[in-house]
């Protein structure tokens, strides 16, 4: 588990500020496009999900608004098989920013809670999770928000139209040391439960007597809900799908990471997800998030 920094670390690295700003910069404009954007694009994504035609959008604008970002070395995307090449040397002096550009995109039609995920990584992707300097997520609820993990410590932002900012948005942090609740009280764990292994399903008979239910379909949604109430999400390891089903890159390690700095704990199942080394940019893993308590329960369950 890394260290949840109290809120008094470093200053915030300027680069790292630089590219949440552009991806506040963003949020205003793609939740403005989702209403016209609630149907199939017609194609599939590297991990052969169909792909909405909000999902399109927000990766070309995302795409646009992060490649102009001097420090960023290569802009990737669950939506693109290859790592878009927008200039400097990662690793060296740049980084490389990892986008799940709308999380949850099959909420669009049922209009619900979706997300877009942000890893920003010092090494050349595929990477380890350890290779993070910063995560972090926009929901787009009935507040616009963006939780920002990076050295510095966690906090919680809401993001708003401001056209006398020179980006058009404002960032105002309302949790300046975001940490995870010392009880766990809610639990949403994906895939159908036909499908969960024997010793997945014990465990979660156990955590449904003990946990109220908030699953939503979209991560980033179902996350915030543990980083506000306390408690676990997963999703698990699968029968006929033993790497689950979220990506690594995009989706796992951000995740991870802003979980482990929290105060909480992430799990591959057995160890911490930010230990799992990559083959393919587009590596599925199993992905368990929490307290530390239901995490410790969750590994010995499957052990
Ligand atoms: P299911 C969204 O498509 C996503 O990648 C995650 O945001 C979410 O946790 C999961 O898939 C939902 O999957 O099988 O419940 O539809």
């Amino acid at each position: 588990m890394v260290e949840a920094d109290p809120g008094h670390g470093s200053a915030p690295d300027p680069t790292v500020e630089e590219i949440f700003d552009a991806v506040a910069a963003t949020a205003p404009r793609i939740r403005d496009a989702l209403p016209g954007r609630r149907v199939e694009s017609g194609t599939e994504n590297p991990s052969g999900e169909t792909v909405m035609a909000g999902d399109v959008y927000a990766d070309e604008l995302l795409a646009e608004a992060l490649g102009d970002v001097d420090g960023v070395g290569s802009f990737v995307s669950e939506e693109r098989a290859e790592a878009l090449d927008v200039g400097g040397t990662v690793g060296d002096d740049a980084y490389a920013v990892a986008i799940d550009p709308l999380d949850g995109s099959s909420n669009l039609r049922s209009n619900n809670a979706m997300g877009t995920v942000v890893g920003v990584y010092d090494a050349p992707l595929p990477a380890p999770g350890r290779d993070l300097v910063a995560a972090g997520y926009v929901l787009y609820g009935p507040i616009t928000t963006m939780v920002v993990a990076d050295e510095s410590g966690v906090r919680e932002e809401v993001v708003e139209r401001d056209d006398d900012a020179a980006n058009g948005v404002s960032r105002s942090v309302v949790i300046d040391d975001l940490a995870l609740p010392d009880e766990p009280t809610v639990y949403g764990f994906g895939g159908r439960v036909p499908d969960w292994p024997d010793a997945f399903r014990e465990y979660a008979r156990e955590i449904e007597g003990e946990l109220k239910l908030r699953y939503g379909g979209a991560m980033v949604g179902d996350v915030n809900q543990v980083v506000t109430y306390g408690g676990v999400f997963a999703y698990p390891a699968l029968v006929d799908a033993p790497d689950g089903k979220l990506r690594l890159q995009f989706e796992a390690n951000p995740i991870a990471y802003v979980i482990e700095r929290t105060g909480g704990s992430s799990s591959d199942g057995s160890d911490s997800i930010l230990d799992v080394d990559p083959e393919g940019l587009h590596d599925r893993v199993p992905l368990y998030v929490g307290n530390d308590g239901p995490i410790e329960r969750l590994e010995a369950a499957l052990d």
